[in-house]
């Protein structure tokens, strides 16, 4: 028999995965099988869901939400491997907790196969395109000396991070909450490099290539190329870098040069940098056409099918948060207050406000927010946290934007591909006496 993992069974049939699970029903007339339900899943959890009746149906408990097998990647420590070839993997949230993330921390998304030992001393990146007033061939050590460095914290996060909980499922990584983070980077200016070349000024786009091969191994066959409109090319963030954290980058992140665009899919974010093409049409290379990071241009059905004509490309990454610390699952004695923290981040604006609740949104507390250290640097969060009984809880985690528009609790605009869940997070806590 073939096992299935409770995202799984919960994409093809919410309900009826209630009623297998935790024998819960959401039907009204049968309010007696949810309550039923939930003493079941209370019995499962180990502890009384104390605001049980609101909890919705279908909804997987947090703390049954986050698988946690531990598995090794070269430079990588506690991430979850959830594709070998390539190799893709995410952080559980709980190790997302520092506030600059470490290089052994960040997720790794490849989508095809990592160069092995590239050498940084004959390493080169040529600039060029239609739109290029010449075509430029930099050595790694030119790019250093001949710019000014700067160094930035910039938010990282996949287009397709939180795809697992998509209904009907979205084909891809299934990624949870894990493929992001916020480590510090350093390089020079794309702009100050752009602008030595020469930009002309019917430039609308630029598109990058890398020197991973596709999966195929045709020679010359990208495994992917995006980029970005000119307009965050020329933002003063938009680096070409070569470190992180202050070290060279980790092979698996891109060493050892790697475009970095905070806010943005980090699809757009090259890495193994060799050739940024400067266009004078929308960049049309590889996973930039079609469905591939681009969702329906107005709202659809979930499950709908959509003409690749309706489909826009993604740009900035909506509000968002997490929270890192505590685990998921932990238990908290009912005589102490518990501080939960975390980051937000949005991809256009600051985050403005962070709410948590305990009640399954019923209610919403006020957490205290810090500023982001640069613009597309994540901020930091932290809730002081009271229960009035004991029993099995849930804490949701809400961030809103400077414009005002806030992570939604359910899941947000089915599309495709499966991009752009931001809906709030939330961590399980079993309060004893
Ligand atoms: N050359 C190259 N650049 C790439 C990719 C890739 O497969 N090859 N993957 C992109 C995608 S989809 C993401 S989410 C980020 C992941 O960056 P990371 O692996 O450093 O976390 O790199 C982007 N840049
Ligand atoms: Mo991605």
């Amino acid at each position: 028999m073939k096992k299935r993992g409770l995202h799984e069974l919960y994409a093809i049939n919410a309900e009826k995965a209630d009623h297998t699970v935790f024998g819960r029903t959401s039907n009204p007339l049968s309010r007696r099988g949810f309550l039923s339900g939930l003493k079941t899943l209370s019995v499962l959890l180990g502890a009384e869901v104390v605001y049980g009746q609101f909890m919705p149906a279908g909804l997987i408990p947090a703390a049954f939400a986050q698988s946690d097998t531990p598995f090794k990647i070269e430079g990588k420590d506690g991430l979850i491997v959830l594709n070998d070839r390539p190799v893709n993997a995410e952080t559980p949230a709980h190790l997302l907790d520092d506030k600059v993330t470490p290089a052994n921390r960040l997720f790794v998304r490849n989508n095809g196969i990592v160069p092995t030992a590239p050498n940084p001393d004959t390493w080169t990146l040529t600039i060029e395109g239609e739109s290029a007033k010449q075509s430029i061939t930099f050595t790694l050590n030119e790019l250093k000396q001949r710019f000014k460095h700067y160094t930035y914290q910039l938010t990282l996060e996949c287009g397709g991070n939180g795809r697992a909980e998509f209904s009907p499922a979205a084909t891809g990584n299934q990624w949870t909450t894990g493929a992001v983070g916020c480590p510090k980077w350093t390089g020079v200016r794309l702009k100050d490099v752009l602008q030595a070349v020469g930009v002309k000024d019917d430039a609308v786009y630029i598109g990058y290539y890398g020197n991973d091969q596709h999966l195929s191994r045709t020679p010359g066959k990208a495994a992917i190329s995006r980029g970005v409109p000119i307009s965050k090319a020329m933002e003063d963030e938009s680096l070409i870098a070569w470190k992180m954290n202050g070290e060279p980058l980790p092979v698996m992140n891109g060493f050892p040069l790697r475009l970095v665009f905070g806010g943005w899919p980090a699809s757009t974010s090259g890495k193994w940098l060799s050739k940024i093409v400067i266009r004078n049409q929308v960049h049309d290379g590889a996973k930039m056409l079609g469905k591939a990071y681009r969702v329906p241009c107005e709202p659809v059905a979930p499950g709908a099918s959509v003409p690749d004509n309706e489909m826009c490309i993604i740009e900035a990454m909506p509000v968002k948060s997490l929270i890192t610390y505590p685990k998921s699952g932990v238990e908290q004695k009912l005589s102490k207050p518990l501080t939960v923290r975390g980051h937000a981040w949005c991809g256009s604006t600051n985050v403005k406000e962070m709410f948590t609740s305990i009640d399954f949104g019923q209610t919403w507390q006020r957490a205290e927010l810090s500023r982001p250290v640069n613009r597309h640097a994540w901020q930091h969060f932290t809730s002081n946290i009271s229960f009035p009984q004991k029993g099995y809880y849930e804490i949701w985690a809400k961030a809103v934007d400077e414009t005002g528009k806030a992570q939604p609790m359910v899941l947000p605009g089915w599309n495709p591909k499966g991009y752009l869940n931001n809906a709030c997070h939330r961590i399980a806590v079993k309060v004893v006496a």
